[in-house]
């Protein structure tokens, strides 16, 4: 039996059959089902949807959760380096943002019947994808500056489409979850801008770390078109509402400009602005890498896997201290105070 549980917390559901897959009744339930859909209606967590609806979003949203929890550590790295005090605050606030925005997308998960503890099993064991783009290393302080702008930019584009999504719990945790990127993407640019106008040192480093990403961000919207299995599905119910490819072009119609106008080059010879479709021509990435990386075989990958497993032994006792007091309270135990405090 499917357990819902919403904001943590399980919610009894009534005994039920395994819903139908198939025949008359699950029919009609998916013509309904996609009659909402296309009214723009929200499907909420207990209301029915198709087993692959419930397949697809707990693939996608536990995907992107891993994505923001490994993506604290490329520029979580440069907190202690950063140059300025100023930059350092800005580089906490925002690296414990993306740790916010896992928690926010692990909970929308749970509402689809899932353990945050399940699913970050499967990631711990290799089992489950995170995003590519975060197995690319970051030598120097441009690296940050690029993935503010680059790497932010990228993500925003995605998620804006993705916030009009059909189910509810995850596209209200995108809108949130833009606002922020949005915070994310101005630091990123602020940061960028004061290197590419700063000495000849600073403009070679910027240019070097948008040598290194701009590859990397057109991967973060995935294979293109013609080898994404899930689009069609996907668009079918609106949990996209737009293809890997319209949101690749979309990135580049408006970040490509931007690093520009800086003085700076994008190492993609076939870059040209095509006056009659309003639209930038560009180069794909190379899929064969993007395949190979997201297999485990990146520069990063095996120290990224690492560090996480790391993290998790090491919380062990405080996930155990708080099970335990939970179990104290649930069984009359423990005082109010502390039971408030959730300690
Ligand atoms: N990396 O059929 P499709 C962020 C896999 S958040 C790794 O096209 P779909 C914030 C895909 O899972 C970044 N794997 O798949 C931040 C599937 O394998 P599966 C993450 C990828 O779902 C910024 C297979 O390839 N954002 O950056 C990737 O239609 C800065 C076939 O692909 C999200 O997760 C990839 N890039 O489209 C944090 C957004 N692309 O599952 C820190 C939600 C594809 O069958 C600093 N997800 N694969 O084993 C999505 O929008 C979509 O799932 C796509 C992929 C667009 C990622």
């Amino acid at each position: 039996m499917i357990t819902y549980r919403i904001q943590g917390h399980p919610v009894p559901v009534p005994e039920q059959a395994p819903p139908p897959q198939e025949g008359p009744e699950y029919e009609a339930r998916l013509a309904e089902f996609e009659a909402r859909i296309a009214r723009g209606e929200k499907i909420e967590p207990t209301d029915w949807m198709p087993e692959e609806y419930r397949r697809q979003l707990i693939r996608m949203i536990s995907q992107h959760a891993h994505s923001e929890i490994v993506g604290m550590l490329p520029e979580g790295k440069w907190i202690p380096h950063a140059p300025t005090l100023r930059r350092k605050l800005i580089l906490i606030a925002k690296v414990q943002d993306e740790g916010g925005h896992g928690q926010l997308l692990y909970r929308a998960a749970e509402t689809l019947g899932i353990s945050r503890e399940e699913m970050i099993e499967a990631f711990l064991a290799g089992k489950a994808k995170y995003s590519v783009v975060f197995n690319y290393p970051t030598p120097t302080w441009a690296d940050v500056a690029a993935i503010g702008l680059l790497i932010d930019g990228a993500a925003v584009v995605n998620q804006l489409m993705l916030a009009q999504g059909s189910y509810g719990p995850y596209a209200r945790a995108m809108k949130r979850i833009c606002y922020e990127e949005s915070f994310h993407i101005k630091q990123g640019y602020d940061a960028f801008v004061a290197l590419a106008t700063g000495t000849p040192a600073q403009r070679q480093m910027i240019q070097e770390a948008v040598n290194r990403w701009w590859y990397p961000a057109l991967m973060l919207f995935g294979p293109p078109d013609r080898d994404s299995v899930h689009t069609p599905t996907l668009l079918r119910w609106r949990i996209k509402t737009k293809t890997n490819d319209q949101l690749r072009q979309e990135f580049v119609d408006q970040y490509a400009p931007m690093v520009l106008r800086l003085g700076l080059t994008i190492p993609d010879p076939n870059l040209r602005y095509d006056p009659e479709t309003g639209h930038w021509r560009f180069s794909e990435p190379d899929w064969e890498e993007f395949w190979r990386v997201i297999k485990g075989d990146g520069p990063c990958n095996a120290e990224r896997m690492a560090v996480r497993r790391r993290a998790h032994e090491e919380g062990r006792w405080v996930r155990e201290a708080l099970t335990a007091k939970a179990a104290q309270r649930t069984n009359g135990g423990g005082n109010g105070r502390y039971a408030v405090a959730g300690l």
